[in-house]
């Protein structure tokens, strides 16, 4: 690590810009929290692997310069944990949407957390599936409306963030697209920390989401990103004073259990010991 931060640019394929994703959409926003938080940390590219399943936010591999692997949609968590498991010195880093990393692909998502392995998941929750038109996922909140849910979702989100916790993760975090440079830090300090790192990014998706339910285009739903946040250090988190509709940013829950390599490696002592 050289003594002076790296660019973001180091990470990011300045060709393939401006990216992709709808005019409005979060997804740039919480790539560049991605890419500053590898420079932050000066990340060596030849040791990193991002890994995605699918979706819109699964395509962001693409803008990596380090290596990168696009899996099969929900299973991300099981081709990231292949590689950390065979080379424990990589850096892997997961980026799942919500329909692909808690949806279709929550189980593996509950037994990477409780397998406190050393990956970082950055985990795009824009309420719904949106790559294939908005249709409801495991987050989309009770009432709402998407293609699947026209006159509102009769079932409730999941708190995402309290399973990944009582599944036992290391850290655990929620930011929003709002408070960017709150955001670059969680990631920067999700890839620091050791065993299953977790940062939920809430992030608006106009296109179908937002469209349907009316919630204004991206400024607007960005706006109520910034009302609806209430920091976890702050005195009304704190006093559990939280209105309907609010949700808690910032570092939500940490441990320093062993994550699964060294735990793995006591088992292999202990064996050889014998
Ligand atoms: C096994 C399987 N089922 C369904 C699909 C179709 N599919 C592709 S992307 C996608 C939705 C992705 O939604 P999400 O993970 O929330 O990411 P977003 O597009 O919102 O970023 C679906 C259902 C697929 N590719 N594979
Ligand atoms: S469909 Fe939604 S999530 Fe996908 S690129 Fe467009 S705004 Fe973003």
């Amino acid at each position: 690590m050289s003594e002076q931060n790296a660019s973001w640019k180091e990470y990011i394929k300045e060709s393939m810009l401006p990216q992709m994703w709808c005019s409005g959409c979060g997804n740039g926003i919480v790539l560049g929290a991605l890419a500053r938080a590898m420079a932050k940390l000066n990340l060596e590219k030849n040791k990193v692997v991002v890994v995605t399943g699918i979706g819109c936010w699964g395509k962001a591999d693409d803008y990596f310069t380090c290596s990168a692997l696009h899996g099969t949609h929900g299973r991300a968590l099981a081709f990231a944990t292949g590689v950390k498991a065979a080379n424990p010195e990589l850096d892997v880093i997961v980026l799942m949407g919500d329909g692909d990393g808690v949806t279709i692909g929550g189980n593996h998502l509950i037994h990477a957390a409780r397998r406190n392995i050393d990956l970082t998941v950055v985990l795009l929750n824009n309420n719904n599936y949106g790559m294939t038109g908005g249709q409801a996922s495991a987050l989309t909140p009770l009432g709402m409306v998407t293609s699947t849910t026209k006159y509102g979702n009769p079932e409730r989100d999941l708190d995402i963030c309290s399973l990944v916790d009582a599944a036992g993760a290391n850290y655990v975090a929620r930011g929003t697209v709002y408070h960017v440079p709150q955001l670059d830090k969680l990631i920067s300090d999700g890839i620091n920390k050791k065993g299953f790192s977790f940062i939920e990014a809430l992030s608006p998706c106009p296109t179908h989401f937002g469209r349907r339910n009316k919630l204004g285009d991206a400024v607007k739903m960005v706006k109520t990103l910034k009302e609806n946040a209430v920091n976890v250090n702050s005195s009304q988190a704190q006093e559990g004073d939280l209105k309907e509709g609010s949700f808690l940013i910032g570092k939500l829950a940490e441990r320093y259990d062993d994550d699964f390599n060294t735990a793995y490696e006591k088992i292999r002592q202990k064996i050889k010991t014998k």
